[in-house]
């Protein structure tokens, strides 16, 4: 009985220090079904809509997370009723590509599993051709694998928020336009333009919101197909910078951080504990600030407790 309640307390103890994302060490199998839809879907704050191909009629595609050490089980469907091939490329699977990565036929289907050995913030995405096509249509999403445990140097965020930007291509068919960086007049931060930026969008309803002193991390995801990312925090600074996510690979103090196309990193912000603020996170690179590429962070006393987490930390 003793040996028990011993037991018990180390278990709670054990929670207590590693918090609460983060899962003892007993692997799992994380099950995925993912289903391409070439849907209409809505790409700004206006509800202007764009013939997308996509994961589940999702731009991004569903949030995928994982720890050190679990097996991904993956099952995509291609739907009779879809008129391409597509197919799945996950960036944190060792596996090969002409097998698991392979393209199908509309009414097929591949099933294939990986193991996810490397923490970090990780792009999936369709890798059939053409392949800028396929990303630039919106078939991308995200998948963090959390370390075993947080650290000193990796600690438990108070919120978290994933933060996807791409290219908005409006001539959907213009594959040539695509490749050589041509056409694209906005940019999309989880599919729509300034999603979450209502000082430069009246129609944006939205932004992300912590309390003041809080620490917020950004998994945040370059889905462009020809521009890397300047990230910086407007009016703050980055605390951390965790290089493709993974917790070995620190940076303290960073003003602006490059994230190159198809990579992703994160990245920690604390706002003073004594004051509210806000600040822009935004791609410092004009071209894509000016079209879409900024969201709010609202540090305010007043801070909705469920933003950033359970299931609001991929908003939409
Ligand atoms: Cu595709």
């Amino acid at each position: 009985m003793k040996r028990l309640k011993t037991d018990i307390l180390s278990c709670l103890i054990i929670s207590m220090l590693v918090g609460v994302g983060a899962s003892a060490a007993i692997a799992k199998t994380v099950k995925v079904t993912l289903t391409a839809k070439e849907t209409d879907v809505v790409i700004d704050n206006k509800g202007t809509t764009y013939p997308a191909w996509s994961y589940d009629g999702m731009i991004p595609g569903k949030l995928i997370r994982a720890t050190v050490g679990d097996d991904i089980d993956v099952t995509l469907i291609n739907p009779k009723s879809n008129k391409k091939s597509h197919s799945i490329d996950f960036h944190a699977a060792e596996v090969d590509m002409l097998n698991e990565l392979g393209s199908i036929r509309p009414g097929h289907s591949r099933h294939f599993s990986f193991r996810a050995r490397h923490a970090g913030v990780y792009m999936y995405h369709c890798a059939s051709n053409p392949l800028a096509q396929h990303i630039a249509r919106g078939m991308f999403g995200v998948m963090i694998v959390d370390p075993k445990h947080y650290s000193k140097t990796y600690p438990n965020p108070d919120r978290e928020y994933v933060l996807v930007q791409s290219q908005y291509f409006p001539d959907a068919d213009n594959v040539t336009e695509m490749v050589a960086n041509r056409g694209w007049t906005h940019a999309l931060i989880n599919g729509k333009i300034f999603h979450f930026d209502p000082i430069h969008d009246g129609n944006a309803t939205g932004a992300l919101m912590s309390r003041p002193g809080e620490r917020v991390r950004i998994f945040f995801v370059n889905a462009n197909i020809n521009m890397p990312v300047s990230f910086h925090p407007m009016a703050g600074m980055w605390d951390r910078v965790f290089v493709n996510g993974n917790p070995d690979n620190v940076l303290y103090h960073v003003q602006t951080y490059g994230v190159p196309v198809a990579g992703a990193s994160t990245f920690d912000i604390v706002s003073p504990a004594d004051r509210s603020s806000h600040n822009l996170l935004m791609d410092h690179t004009m071209s894509a600030a000016m079209r879409g590429a900024s969201t709010l962070l609202i540090n305010d006393p007043a801070a909705d407790p469920k933003l950033g987490r359970g299931d609001r930390i991929l908003l939409r």
